[in-house]
């Protein structure tokens, strides 16, 4: 019960640690909790470390955390060392920290904690992209579509808006949420104008990151004046944006340059060349697409896949939601 408990913490935070997982903790002590603390930000205190400064005496507790405690000194020190000193007795995680070395168990095990690996596949299903990201040291990466049923990103105008529902819409807005960055290529953000934002469940706005190998965009004026973060990958500077110069716009490249500028969490809206490009390299994890039920006709533009040859990428079905008349087909690579 306080595992899924510290999870629905994790799931207030995700999108909002960058690099760092979101990770939940409680301490009970006596069938009571006596300390809840939640991981907000990189480079700020663990969650560990956050419920035992919220538990004050936490001698003889039990410690629940999604995430095995670290043992090591990155930018906070080893959460480890913090339970001992609070004389917790008990710990009981959900999933292992591949990502750092194996010897925390064994260090609090020597100080006579109680240490207790509880699995469970909601939980590991969620730290899937922090580990993904960290390992491959760039951003997890999902697609996100919005066709028709004929494979349609627009019409042979570009428009673009209104395929999908309402409800649909507002769906998106929930996954923004979860992400560090929204990417667009230059062309989709010029005339689209997408505002790229999740307003319809809460002010965080994602990084707009915006892909111009010409070296020029014209930003729009809202995303000028309100202070979010956008982030221009072009081969020059551009003014009033972050800008990442580069030469080198394969996908694999563009992904490492954002991981250093501290998205692990990356969402690409279209148009149709970047979202192939991406899929045509092997470069994303996840595929959201939104169908609406619409069939539009029209030229071969704005088919959301084209590639100058066939080329076959096997996906697997992770989830179905419906939104009125739209699905939500959400899939990952592989088999
Ligand atoms: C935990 N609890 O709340 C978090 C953990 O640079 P640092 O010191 O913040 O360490 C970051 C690493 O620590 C991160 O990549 C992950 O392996 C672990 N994060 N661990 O026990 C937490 N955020
Ligand atoms: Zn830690």
């Amino acid at each position: 019960m306080y595992l899924k408990q510290a999870f629905e913490l994790v799931k207030m935070t995700a999108g909002q640690t960058g690099r760092n997982p979101a990770v939940g903790c409680i301490i009970v002590k006596n069938g009571v909790i006596i300390g809840i603390g939640a991981h907000l930000k990189e480079g700020t205190a663990h969650a560990e470390v956050q419920a035992i400064k919220m538990a004050g005496d936490a001698t003889d507790a039990t410690l629940y955390c999604t995430l095995e405690p670290c043992n090591h000194t990155g930018k906070t020190p080893p959460c480890t060392e913090a339970i001992i000193q609070a004389g917790i007795t008990k710990v009981v995680f959900a999933v292992r920290d591949t990502s750092l070395d194996d010897t925390g168990i064994r260090y609090m095990e020597s100080h006579g904690i109680e240490v207790i690996h509880a699995p469970d596949s909601a939980i590991s299903a969620f730290y899937e992209a922090f580990f993904t990201s960290k390992e491959e040291k760039r951003p997890y990466v999902t697609l996100k579509l919005a066709s028709t049923l004929d494979g349609k990103l627009a019409d042979d105008f570009d428009n673009s808006k209104w395929l999908t529902n309402t409800a649909s819409r507002q769906d998106v807005h929930r996954l923004r949420h979860s992400q560090d960055a929204v990417l667009v290529g230059r062309k989709t953000y010029e005339i689209d104008k997408p505002k790229l934002d999740a307003r319809h469940v809460s002010d965080k706005e994602p990084a707009k990151v915006i892909i111009s190998q010409s070296g020029d965009v014209t930003l729009h004026e809202a995303d000028r004046m309100n202070g979010q973060r956008i982030l221009v990958i072009s081969p020059a500077e551009i003014p009033h944006a972050e800008t990442l110069i580069t030469q080198d716009f394969r996908p694999a490249h563009l992904l490492e340059l954002l991981y250093q500028a501290g998205i692990s969490r990356l969402m690409i809206e279209g148009g149709s060349g970047v979202i192939s490009e991406f899929i045509e390299q092997d470069c994303f994890d996840e595929v959201v697409i939104y169908y609406a039920p619409k069939l539009l006709g029209g030229t071969l533009n704005n088919r959301f896949y084209h590639t100058e040859e066939s080329r076959m990428t096997q996906l697997r079905l992770v989830d179905i939601q419906q939104f009125e008349d739209d699905v939500r087909l959400t899939y990952r690579k592989g088999q």
